[in-house]
């Protein structure tokens, strides 16, 4: 379609040396078409062109200095992406990786995953290039410390709520809020993923992973299967992967695989949680000690490898872009029936295209990884009166929250004609409401 084509091509020469950003916003605008041919009136409020630009992109240097008493300069970003439907909320990621092409494209990305939720959340999403590898605890809190000194300025719990994402856990969190708590002299919800003592709700450590077996569970309950007995690969050893494993495992999956940025591990008699646990949230140490501690496992160095192992479902749950075209093939002829995208964007263009193309049941990111904002926004609902709920309550609403984004995206497929694509109904369900709420906001 002409006007999308126009968006595209404008959007890679206003930001070249984006490629991630470019790769998200092309995903998502080229399966827009059906939707934008219905609705002229988008084009005429310029909505696309709106819709690809961040509302404010704040950068900064974050100084601080380490043990050994050498002053260190990382770089901090919080790309402020949409407010239609919400305060900008999502994540905060330190990994050296870290730049603005990747927080545009996980910015994009998280208004429509906000906008699935059901939940008054808008987009955004920052870091820092801070690698957390080998820092003390009193270098990381300096460090986190620092970062909110900047910060503090452009959030609050009612303009901007970030969260946690990759290297930003309950530590990080803890730190950063008590710096924004000393600055701007108020304790309110405008962290999620806070400690239980200080704010936090039941569930969120757990919900990203506890979500995306939810709506595998629901999209496999509708096709008259069920997790009992399926072999399941898992990538990544982080909080969503661990907390995917604890799920599956909990409704009688066996996961067989799991890895770190250096490799993976394979036990065929099923990965025993407890050990990746003590090893990865107790100590910070690296997966291929599982090895050497339990009898039987295998560790191999490098990644890709771990999508040969034969699987009924595979779970990217680390990083983007970590399943390409090779491994999906891989994946396929392992005889994989599910792919549920825990990680932001971990397959190729190419590889959901095999995907999809051999009948898999492809999940994407901004549907399947939805309950770990889904619950921040019921952290905030609980931060907002000053209450509680159980355990059960909150595990409860996630559930049914991810149930519908199930439906809602299934049913958008299927009212654009493309039943069974996920992806694309993802993206239709979560524009339609944003796209909704820009129009009626008048050309801002
Ligand atoms: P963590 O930092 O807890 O864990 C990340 C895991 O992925 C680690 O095992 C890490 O290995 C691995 N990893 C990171 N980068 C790479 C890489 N380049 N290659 C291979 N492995 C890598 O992060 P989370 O579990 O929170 O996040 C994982 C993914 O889930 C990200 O894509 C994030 O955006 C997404 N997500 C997270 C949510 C949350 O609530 N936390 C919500 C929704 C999505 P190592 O330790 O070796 O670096
Ligand atoms: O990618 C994501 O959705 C997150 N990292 C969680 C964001 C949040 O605000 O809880």
């Amino acid at each position: 379609m002409q006007y999308i084509q126009a968006v595209l091509a404008d959007l890679k020469q206003n930001h070249p040396n984006e490629p991630e950003f470019h790769q998200a916003a092309e995903e998502i605008l080229l399966s827009l078409a059906p939707v934008v041919m219905q609705h002229p009136e988008y084009e005429a409020a310029a909505l696309l062109e709106r819709f690809v630009e961040p509302e404010r992109v704040v950068m900064f240097r974050v100084p601080w200095v380490d043990d050994a008493g050498k002053v260190r300069v990382n770089r901090g970003y919080r790309v402020q992406f949409n407010s239609a439907i919400g305060p900008y909320k999502g994540g905060l990621r330190f990994h050296p990786s870290v730049n603005l092409s990747v927080l545009k494209f996980l910015g994009l990305e998280q208004v429509l995953k906000n906008s699935l939720t059901g939940l008054p959340i808008g987009g955004g999403k920052g870091g820092s290039d801070f690698d957390l590898k080998g820092k003390s605890d009193g270098e990381v809190m300096r460090f986190c410390q620092s970062f909110m000194t900047e910060l503090f300025r452009h959030i609050g719990q009612d303009t901007d709520v970030p969260a946690g994402d990759i290297g930003v856990g309950g530590r990080e969190i803890g730190y950063l809020f008590g710096q924004y708590k000393r600055l701007q002299n108020e304790h309110t919800g405008v962290l999620t993923g806070r400690g239980l003592s200080y704010g936090g709700s039941l569930v969120r450590t757990e919900a990203t992973g506890y979500g995306l077996i939810y709506i595998l569970e629901e999209a496999m309950r509708r096709r008259g299967e069920g997790l009992q007995g399926k072999r399941v690969v898992i990538s990544g050893a982080g909080n969503v992967a661990i907390y995917a494993c604890e799920k599956a495992q909990a409704l009688g999956a066996k996961v067989v695989a799991m890895y770190d940025s250096d490799g993976f591990i394979y036990d065929k008699e099923g990965i025993r949680l407890e050990v990746v646990k003590e090893i990865k949230e107790g100590r910070r140490g690296r997966i291929k000690e599982y090895a050497e501690r339990v009898a039987g496992a295998e560790y191999h160095t490098g990644c890709r490898g771990i999508w040969g192992i034969p699987c009924d479902v595979a779970l990217p749950c680390a990083t983007q872009n970590e399943l390409d075209e090779a491994s999906a093939k891989l994946l396929v002829q392992g005889g994989v029936k599910y792919v549920a995208e825990g990680a932001n964007m971990p397959t190729t263009p190419k590889a959901i295209e095999v995907l999809q193309g051999s009948g898999v049941v492809f999940l994407p990111a901004k549907a399947a990884n939805a309950g770990g904002v889904a619950t921040s926004a019921l952290e905030m609902a609980q931060s907002g009166m000053r209450l509680y709920w159980s355990f059960e309550e909150v595990d409860a609403r996630l559930k049914k929250i991810m149930a519908e984004i199930y439906r809602n995206i299934e049913d958008a497929a299927s009212r654009y004609g493309k039943a069974g694509d996920l992806a694309l109904g993802a993206n239709i369900a979560g524009f339609e409401k944003v796209a909704s709420a820009m129009l009626a906001q008048g050309i801002v």
